[in-house]
């Protein structure tokens, strides 16, 4: 049986691939591991059965025999482990690659999500305009130090892994506020990425979904 994932059933982002179903996804066509997808409404999300899987009411959750797990980076972090091709088999350099991990996820991630859910839920605050400015400041931050570190290296730290995986992830959240285009070789990075066949397939793949139900 192959593993099961469970997605939005109809994701508010129109299929571009930006909830985190889509780092499980790419995660599992990287290393070739065939993937069922289970979509959840937003209401089921909250139910019982899907609780019973997610303690928070979130996708994405991963079913594999009797394994189920939650939180995205640790679904990848397990993929990783059990398949060759997204961590290296030196034990420095996978150490290295799983602290890109967490980079991308506790240092690159929050001030972006911040952001984005500014943007989206505080619009009409009175406060709102004056908030965004110090918001992109923490994003730029983190992008400036990030660039720094790229240089003009294809990946993070020798070969791609799981750790620009979910670095690409993180950064593709801020695709439509222009702030990744003040940094070229991020937004090259990112390109890079989004080129894999791995990636593709999986983007293909979540897209298709969305339109099956949308129409
Ligand atoms: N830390 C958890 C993880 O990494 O797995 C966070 C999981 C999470 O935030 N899941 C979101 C969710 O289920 C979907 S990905 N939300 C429903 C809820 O909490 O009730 C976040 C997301 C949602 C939408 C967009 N978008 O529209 O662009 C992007 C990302």
């Amino acid at each position: 049986m192959p593993p099961v994932i469970t997605a939005f059933e109809r994701s508010p982002d129109r299929g571009q691939g930006l909830a985190r179903d889509m780092r499980v996804r790419w995660a599992l066509e990287e290393v070739g591991q065939p993937y069922e997808v289970r979509p959840v409404s937003f209401q089921a999300m909250k139910e019982p059965a899907h609780l019973a899987l997610h303690p928070f009411g979130q996708i994405p959750t991963y079913e594999e025999g009797d394994l189920v797990l939650f939180e995205s980076g640790a679904i990848v972090l397990h993929i990783a482990e059990r398949h060759a091709g997204l961590l290296p088999d030196d034990a420095n350099a996978r150490g290295r690659a799983i602290a890109w991990m967490f980079a991308a996820l506790n240092t690159v991630e929050p001030p972006i999500v911040e952001r984005s859910m500014a943007v989206l839920f505080e619009r009409d605050k009175p406060w709102s305009r004056e908030r965004l400015p110090m918001l992109d400041a923490r994003v730029r931050q983190r992008l400036s130090e990030l660039s720094s570190r790229l240089g003009d290296a294809p990946w993070l730290d020798g070969a791609f892994s799981a750790g620009d995986l979910l670095m690409t992830t993180v950064l593709r959240r801020l695709n439509s506020s222009g702030l990744l285009n003040e940094y070229p070789s991020l937004s090259a990075y990112v390109a890079r990425s989004e080129a894999r066949p791995a990636y593709q397939r999986a983007f293909a793949a979540q897209r298709e979904a969305f339109n099956a139900v949308n129409g």
